[in-house]
Order: structure tokens, then sequence, then C-alpha cells
């Protein structure tokens, strides 16, 4: 197939979790990040998205689970693929969030990715080492400051010098899980865009959290490494800890946290002391997500089970980086 004859292409784009997180902007208009990240993506709960490109279309056109949506960050993107590659025609835009129930962890980061994969390849151009283009990486960034970790499988660290990404490790040979614990509904209060703005701008804490950031992404290069799972979870404790802080100083403060957050963090402590090596994590909602061993992901999902229903425990494999399905 010759590319002008490509004009539809289907791609899935998994959900990543950060272990060291990003939160804050050195440069809003180009979507830079304060600070590095490094993050897990995830096999179960993903994207999927088919853009079709068409001469007979006079706009875009975005359908989100069934329900048309005017979303200018997807115009946006179509534009700045359009403008990359040459194409010219409107796109037909439908994509799915794959996650067992509706809301609560549909995610930015992999409907972004999943919409730019899909956008390129039907553009019929390839796609082999995209996610080291910086034209195309500027513009899934733009999208979402965390999707352009979701463009490769495993364990990837983003840049904060240059908003590169890079594959750490596939996780191909070291069985690790995410335990997703999703403990409410519904779009979160207060947006990450928004929240980063406010925290930067009012908490005397963030530039600490700025500051602290690079020995937190060493030391979990270095557990990676070492393939020490301990210390790994522990790092991602303490950066989700040094993140939520610094939320927790803004003004107004920015709490996602609810209750049963807590109980579970707590379920997980209560585990360790029982030797199972289990460590949360907490983003801009109530969630929690649990690293573990995949030789306890059952014994941390049957401790969990005594506070949070079994259907809203998904038990996560490290997954692919977004790929063409179609
Ligand atoms: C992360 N989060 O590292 C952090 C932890 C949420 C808490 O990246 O403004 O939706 O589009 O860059 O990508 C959420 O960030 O925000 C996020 P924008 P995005 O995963």
């Amino acid at each position: 197939m010759t590319p002008q004859e490509r004009s539809r292409a289907t791609a899935r784009a998994g959900v990543n979790i950060a272990l060291v997180k990003y939160w804050g902007k050195r440069d809003a208009a180009a979507n830079l990040p304060a600070v590095g990240s490094l993050s897990m993506t995830l096999a179960e709960l993903y994207t999927e998205t088919t853009v079709r490109f068409d001469a007979g279309l006079d706009a875009d056109h975005f359908v989100l689970d069934g329900v048309p949506r005017d979303d200018a960050r997807v115009f946006r993107l179509l534009d700045g693929i359009r403008a990359l590659s040459g194409e010219t025609r409107r796109a037909q835009v439908s994509s799915q969030n794959h996650v067992p129930t509706a809301a609560g962890l549909a995610s930015s980061a992999s409907g972004t990715a999943a919409l730019a994969v899909a956008a390129w390849g039907a553009t019929g151009r390839s796609l082999k080492g995209i996610e080291r283009d910086p034209d195309f990486l500027a513009l899934v960034r733009r999208g979402s400051g965390s999707a352009p970790r979701s463009l490769l499988p495993g364990l990837v660290e983003l840049d904060r010098e240059t908003g590169a990404v890079e594959g750490i490790d596939p996780l191909t040979d070291w069985p690790l899980r995410m335990i997703v614990a999703r403990l409410g509904q519904g779009p979160k209060a207060v947006s990450s865009r928004e929240g980063m703005a406010r925290t930067a701008a009012t908490s005397p804490y963030f530039a600490a959290w700025v500051a602290s950031h690079p020995a937190d992404l060493a030391a979990a290069r270095q557990a990676i490494a070492l393939r020490d799972l301990q210390r790994l979870g522990e790092v991602m404790e303490r950066s989700t800890c040094r993140m939520h802080a610094c939320m927790l100083g803004a003004d107004p403060p920015l709490r996602y946290w609810r209750g049963r957050t807590l109980t579970v963090t707590d379920a997980v402590l209560d585990l360790r002391a029982q030797g199972i090596g289990a460590w949360y994590t907490m983003d801009a909602g109530p969630h929690v997500k649990v690293l573990c061993h995949a030789d306890d992901a059952a014994a941390v999902i049957e401790s969990l089970t005594a506070f949070v229903p079994p259907e809203d425990l998904i038990e996560c494999r490290p997954g692919p980086g977004a790929h063409l399905v179609e």
C-alpha cells in the first residue's frame, strides 16, 4: 500500500502510571515538565482509537465511547499531525477507553498517545522510530504531558530537559504487577493542568519538590538496574508523598485523596508488616495503585477485597508501547 492509499488506522495505547511523578511545568506553552518522570505502561487499561482521513469531510469529528465530543485538544493534535505530515484531509476519529467500568481511570495519556499514533499511521507514513521524533513528541506532549510515556513499553523515563522518552526496561523478564484500586467515579474536581499551575504558583513546597526530584529519579533508575523491587517501591512511595505534600501546600489546598485512599494505603502498610512486598502510589485522583511482584498479586488483591469490591480491583501487567492494531 502506498502512503497515499492508506487513510485509516487504529492504534492502541496503554495507560501509564508514574512511579516517579511529574507535577509542574517549566514551559506551559510547550508543556515541558518542571521535573522528569518514570512510569510503567500497563497492558490491561488502554485506549483504542481509529482515525480515518476523508476528502469528503469539511471538519474533524471526534466520538469518544460512542458520544460525539467537541474536544479542542483532539482537534489541535490533528492539526499538528497534518502540519507535520502534509496531510490535508479532515478526519473522523473514534476512540474507546478500555477500562472495566465507566469513568474514573480514563487517561488523557493513553488517549493522546493512541490518537497521535493512529493519526500518523492513517497518513501512511512510517511509525518506525516515531517516539524519537522531536516534532511528533512535542505534539503528543502538548496534548498531555504524560502521554509520551505511553509510546513505549514497560518502564519509561521522560527527560526534563529534552522532553525525550527512553525505554528503561520493557519488563519482559521481571514480572511486576500494578494492582489498581478504583475508589471513585467521575471526573476529578481540579484538572491536572489547573492543579499543576496552582501548585507552582502558590505552594511554598513546590521549589523543594523540584529540587528533591532528581535524586528520586536516580534512585529509581538504580533500583531498576539492580532489579531491587523493595528500593523501587520505596522511592515510588516517597515520590507520590512528596508530590501530594506539595499539592497540599497550594492555596487553596489541592487534596485528591479521599478517606478510602488512606484506608487502602493503610492496608498496603499492613501487607508489608506481614512480609508481603507491596507499595502504593496515587495520582491526581483518589485511586490507589499498588506495585508488587506477580507472585504476590493474589495476596495483595485478597487483602484489599476487605475494603474494595473485587470489580474495582484491576490486576495490570506491564504493557506494550502504543502501536497500530489495524
Ligand atoms: C504523572 N500526573 O506523572 C502525574 C502524577 C498526575 C499526577 O501526569 O497538563 O494529564 O496534560 O501535562 O498529562 C497528569 O498529567 O497533564 C500527570 P498535562 P497530564 O503521571
